[in-house]
């Protein structure tokens, strides 16, 4: 058996947008015809994919007439109970139409910040009807390009607003679902709200149900802002706020890439996969990235085996550097206990007396090497396959 075949209990899953993506671009139109989202279901299912997660508009057209509606997805749930796939996660386009080109919670026209959280209020009783427990806000058009209008500060205050009459909809209406702010610094914007982890999580301790909101960090974006997407990870795992995570990969300095995991940083990637396996993340595995605009559509079913095979070759990686005798020598020599004293220290008076009065050995500590470069040098190894 292929050990790196996925299987739903690896717990992948793809938006319907990143398989259907048709490869249209700024410069270009599609290369790809538009897919039925039964089909991607049917063809997610085959390739050994856990789940499905959508934007309401990807199954259900802005507009669309309510049996019309009701028809598309009590179809979509057939396809699901046929092909074994769940909804892990939704989410709401607030983006593509018009109406949100100056953003949609932070639009200065309060018309279209009350129509974003009417779309919203839907979209997730579409999503919970599904089995969505977790609900992304990627702030797609929240941003500016001007800002002698003034919206700065107002912008994260409407923001917060959205937000917590969104949680009072979830609990009023009984849904057991958690929010994920998903962090991206441009595109399409100049500058987005909350363009980072570190930013989303700050914000989030303002809000009136901080409990019912984490962050859904995604590689790309992090690597866009020219950030560690290993440490955003860490942040929000020490918060106690990593709710789901977009996977993909992206070059630095570029635009918004989408590429397959793993396609472009196979470090960062590795990392990612311990981080997240370090750290006891047990959130579905998302895929947010889309095949090359070059591809037909068995480049597409490639691209998405592709991204989830990278990350059991890199799980299996990781299970190798933590049981590989010299990585755990190396990671156990690189800390050092203190002889004199059990960290954390405990405040006392007395105890900060005697810390301040402490005569340390600083020639030697500054003489110490960590053994850093050895420890990478085996990580290289053993994702080059040597060891
Ligand atoms: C992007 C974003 C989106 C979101 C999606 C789910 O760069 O376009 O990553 O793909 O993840 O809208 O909220
Ligand atoms: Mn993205
Ligand atoms: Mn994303």
């Amino acid at each position: 058996m292929d050990p790196y075949a996925p299987t739903p209990a690896d717990r992948f899953t793809f938006g319907l947008w990143t398989v259907s993506n048709p490869g249209r671009d700024p410069f270009g139109e599609p290369t790809r015809a538009p897919m039925d989202p039964t089909h991607a279901v049917a063809k997610l299912a085959e390739l050994g994919a856990y789940g499905v997660n959508f934007h309401d508009h990807d199954l259900v057209p802005d507009g669309t007439p309510a049996a019309e509606r009701d028809r598309i997805v009590a179809r979509f749930k057939r396809a699901l109970d046929e092909h074994g796939l769940v909804v892990p996660m939704a989410t709401t386009n607030l983006f593509t139409d018009p109406v949100f080109k100056d953003g949609a919670f932070t639009s200065a026209d309060a018309r279209v910040r009350h129509y974003a959280i009417a779309k919203t209020m839907r979209a997730m009783d579409l999503g919970v009807e599904l089995g969505a427990s977790t609900y992304v806000f990627w702030g797609g058009r929240e941003g500016a390009e001007v800002d002698g209008g003034g919206k700065l500060f107002d912008a994260l205050s409407w923001y917060r607003d959205a937000l917590d009459y969104l949680c009072d909809y979830a609990r009023d209406q009984g849904y057991d679902l958690r929010f994920a702010l998903e962090p991206k610094p441009n595109e399409p914007r100049g500058h987005a709200f909350l363009p980072t982890v570190g930013s989303a999580l700050g914000f989030i301790a303002t809000l009136q149900h901080p409990e019912m909101v984490g962050v859904n960090p995604e590689l790309a974006h992090e690597t866009m802002a020219g950030l560690s997407f290993p440490h955003a990870l860490a942040a929000a795992l020490d918060a106690g706020k990593l709710f789901h995570v977009d996977l993909n990969d992206q070059i630095m300095g570029r635009f918004d890439q989408d590429l397959r995991f793993g396609a472009e940083n196979l470090k960062t990637a590795f990392f990612t996969v311990l981080a997240l396996q370090e750290g006891g993340y047990e959130g579905p595995r998302h895929f947010d990235a889309h095949a090359l605009r070059t591809e037909d559509e068995a480049g597409v079913w490639a691209f998405a085996l592709g991204c989830m095979r990278t990350f059991k070759m890199l799980e299996a990686k990781a299970a190798r550097f933590l049981e590989d005798p010299d990585v755990v020598a190396a990671r156990a020599a690189y800390r050092a206990d203190d002889p004199e004293g059990a960290w954390p220290p405990r405040y006392s008076g007395s105890h900060a007396e005697a810390l301040k009065g402490r005569t340390f050995d600083l020639d030697a500590l500054r003489l110490r090497g960590p053994g850093l470069e050895h420890l990478d040098q085996l990580t290289v190894e053993i994702l080059l396959g040597v060891r």
